[in-house]
């Protein structure tokens, strides 16, 4: 039994997402980011660098949203091209790019200040930078999935990749809260797509349900509204 330390609307969504999709059973543990329980002692035991999620297995703690999502996928055998398929290659090049560039580019966005500190000027230059590159990279995926239609890329069939980029484009459009107006979804029609579809799947619809994303949880998210802790 798995134990997913998650805060709702937080990475920890991905991992539920990828949880729900292959059928494995776990618990959830609440993260109050309120008290900012992530820096708490019995937290950084288990990730010490704080952050959201944690997924106890019986290999140990695992922590970073990718890493956990390649794992589940290879102890599974799900959502994901399988070691050995010609797809292989193409899914593990653009999940790393997930992780270490889109990812974390949408963290430098979301806290800005922990980045260049608390100039308001630069802060928005840093803002507007930040939103220009990660458009430019939205279009690369966008252009990806026109082109060469990679079906872990699709919706159609899920993918932990697929999911991951799915809760990106919900944050895209949420956060940072009343600073969103860089990102529009239906510039990117593919990926419009993927998370119209992705959205529409019971796994999805439980997640939606468990953490309060409403009905339209990556093509039109409205705030969390979860009946424990909250997203920020
Ligand atoms: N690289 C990490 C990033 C995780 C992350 O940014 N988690 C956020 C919540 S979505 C968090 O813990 N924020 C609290 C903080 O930064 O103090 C991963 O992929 O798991």
């Amino acid at each position: 039994m798995y134990m997913l330390h998650y805060a709702p609307d937080n990475a920890s969504l991905i991992v539920r997402l990828a949880l729900e999709e292959i059928g494995a059973p776990y618990h959830t543990v609440l993260v109050d980011r309120a008290t900012r329980q992530q820096d708490s002692a019995a937290y950084r035991r288990l990730n010490p660098a704080g952050l959201i999620p944690v997924l106890e297995t019986h290999d140990g703690p695992m922590f970073e949203t990718g890493a956990i999502l390649l794992w589940l996928s290879e102890r599974h055998g799900a959502l994901a091209p399988a070691p050995g398929n010609a797809q292989r290659a193409a899914f593990l090049k653009w999940l790393f790019f997930l992780s270490n560039t889109l990812h974390a580019d949408l963290r430098q966005l979301f806290y800005a200040p922990r980045y260049v500190g608390p100039d308001p000027e630069m802060q928005e230059t840093f803002h507007d930078l930040t939103a220009a590159r990660i458009n430019r990279h939205l279009k690369l995926l966008d252009q990806l999935g026109m082109d060469e239609r990679p079906s872990w890329l699709s919706g159609t069939q899920p993918s932990v990749l697929g999911y991951y980029l799915a809760v990106l484009l919900r944050w895209s459009a949420l956060y940072p809260t009343g600073n969103t107006d860089w990102f529009d979804l239906t510039a990117y029609p593919f990926l419009q797509g993927l998370a119209e579809r992705l959205e529409r799947r019971p796994a999805a619809l439980r997640c939606a349900e468990a953490e309060g994303l409403g009905p339209t949880p990556f093509s039109q998210p409205t705030h969390a509204t979860p009946s424990e802790g909250s997203a920020l």
